[in-house]
């Protein structure tokens, strides 16, 4: 005759889910306590990200379209929570297994936490110990509690228990589901109890961790942040066209796209960040928040892309972008003739690189601080970012920017191209149908079709709409700042009663006409017409 706690399943799949939950509740209050410290969370999610980007970019864009981060949370989150059942399911058995489990998963956090660039090691370390531990009381607390009352260990004979349950292994005693009603024991209130009290303490410490997150300093450093006025005058905006739904000509900052691997904004101290200038060089040196902008500024307005933009998406922005010219920033430093390539990166691992030769003088490049008057949101990359004219993102606007590097352009591939993505990036000719809205009902009679088009660096010379099968119409330009800039473009449509496809395509200021070829994002930027589909009413 040998004695064993009778555990249900339920219950020890609900204690191991209980005890997950207080594991992250207390790995982000501990995380939150610490200071400006990524999440145990967060930092599962960036080794996440570095290691599976090259699938996770297409594949989470597709799923979640910039939702990705969120889901990529929610998916830690519930792993972790299914994988704390499977734990609570094994502590039920054997409670070792349980806590070395927890402690295995700690040390997986720690490790990610190790890597993680904004997070230091230590931290990293108490933080996971401070989540196993609240892991491992949990388990063990609800695993007491739901002990059958009365029936504290159960005698099992041969390996099955006599007096209560059913044994489902030979040296296991697990009662099924229905036992829980057993009207010889008493629902089991202390556990149930228990299991919502911890589970909320869990929620609350997630909550609270959240809370005292110190994101303001930085967040206060930017807004006391003084700008100096650009040496040039900023080019006008143009008025535009007054169409609704039309993109403005400036993006607002509240509406530029964002995209990135971090998963945690990085919020950097103004006052400690530095910029290095090294590789091929002969005169590296580094400069400090202030240096950077106490130099010659200029404002340029340049549209920003992402490669991952599909025909007709919204991954694309023009901003006036304030800053420091990169040639006049390289040529202190004296590069070197045999550096080919110019690499930016960031404090959270980011890099990217881009043919040296494009710093010209000529085209416009900068390492900027300000976004449409404002110090560099956050999100964009507060306090510099660089910025070039006719590089999609990913080869050239690294965020956060902590290093810029003179290497040779065979030394070195920057984070997306070493996932896949093509090593030149120039941005494609592209054009966007704003309205009407795809499927929209319209009244037969004048109605505007209006967009956006672009070619940074080239310009746009010509904007032309087709209604179904019918000629190309010439449209109405809107102006522009620079030929770095998207412009806005209409079209003065007499819509018939019927279904109708509108098709745009746009000519470069090189008389280049868009291809109409289609091409998905990867490598090197999607190609074709944006087409809408409209009905008009008689
Ligand atoms: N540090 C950092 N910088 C980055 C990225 C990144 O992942 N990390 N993504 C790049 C990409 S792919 C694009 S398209 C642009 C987007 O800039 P935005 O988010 O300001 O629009 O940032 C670039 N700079
Ligand atoms: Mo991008």
């Amino acid at each position: 005759m040998d004695e064993r706690p009778v555990i249900g399943w339920p219950a020890a799949a609900v204690a191991g889910i209980i005890a997950a939950a207080a594991a992250l509740g207390g790995g982000e209050l501990a995380a939150g306590l610490a200071g400006e410290q990524p999440s145990l969370v967060s930092a599962v999610g960036t080794e996440f990200i570095d290691r599976y980007a090259a699938a996770l970019k297409e594949l989470a864009v597709a799923l979640f379209g910039t939702n990705d981060k969120p889901a990529l949370v929610v998916g830690i989150v519930v792993s972790s929570l299914l994988l704390g059942a499977l734990l609570g399911l094994a502590a039920a058995r054997r409670f070792w297994l349980g806590a070395v489990g927890f402690a295995a998963f700690g040390l997986v956090g720690a490790g990610a936490y190790g890597r993680d660039p904004l997070g230091s090691t230590s931290a990293g370390l108490v933080i996971a110990a401070v989540a196993v531990v609240a892991g491992i009381a949990t388990l063990r607390l609800l695993l007491q509690l739901a002990r059958r009352p009365g029936a504290e260990t159960a005698p099992v004979l041969d390996g099955v228990p006599v007096a209560d349950g059913v044994a489902v292994g030979g040296d296991i005693a697990i009662a099924p589901l229905a036992d829980i009603d057993d009207p010889r024991h008493p629902p089991r209130r202390a556990f149930l109890a228990g299991a919502a009290l911890l589970g909320a303490g869990a929620a609350s410490a997630a909550i609270i961790g959240r809370q005292v997150r110190p994101a303001a300093s930085t967040d206060s450093a930017r807004l006391r942040a003084a700008l100096p006025p650009p040496a040039t005058p900023v080019a006008l905006a143009p008025e535009g066209f007054s169409v609704a739904g039309l993109s403005p000509y400036i993006t607002p900052n509240t509406d530029f796209y964002r995209i990135d691997t971090a998963l945690t904004i990085p919020r950097i101290d103004p006052a400690t960040w530095t910029l290095d200038i090294s590789g091929l060089v002969d005169r590296p040196y580094t400069l400090s928040y202030d240096e950077l902008l106490a130099m010659d500024a200029v404002a340029e307005t340049v549209t920003l892309q992402c490669v991952s933009n599909e025909v007709g998406g919204n991954l694309v922005g023009n901003a006036v972008w304030q800053g420091v010219p990169l040639a006049d920033l390289l040529q202190r430093a004296r590069p070197h003739a045999t550096a080919t390539q110019i690499v930016g990166r960031s404090i959270d691992r980011f890099s990217a690189g881009f043919p040296a030769e494009l710093i010209d003088g000529e085209r416009v490049a900068l390492v900027a601080y300000a976004m449409n008057g404002e110090p560099l949101p956050a999100r964009h990359g507060f306090p510099a970012r660089l910025v070039v004219a006719g590089l999609y993102g990913y080869v050239s606007a690294t965020k956060w920017l902590s290093q810029i590097e003179l290497t040779t352009w065979e030394a070195f591939d920057g984070y997306w191209i070493s996932r896949g993505w093509a090593k030149d990036g120039p941005i494609k000719t592209a054009s966007r149908i704003d309205v009407p809205r795809s499927g929209a009902t319209i009244a037969a009679g004048p109605t505007p079709i209006a967009g956006v088009a672009w070619a940074p660096t080239r310009g746009i010379s010509l904007v032309e709409v087709r209604i179904d099968d019918g000629a190309w119409q010439p449209c109405r330009l809107g102006d522009t700042a620079s030929d770095n800039t998207w412009l806005q473009w209409l079209y003065e449509w007499d819509a018939p009663a019927g279904d109708h496809l509108l098709t745009v395509r746009a000519t470069d200021g090189d008389g280049q006409v868009q291809t109409g070829d289609i091409a998905s994002p990867a490598p090197d930027g999607a190609t074709g017409w944006h087409s809408r589909r409209v009905h008009v009413q008689p």
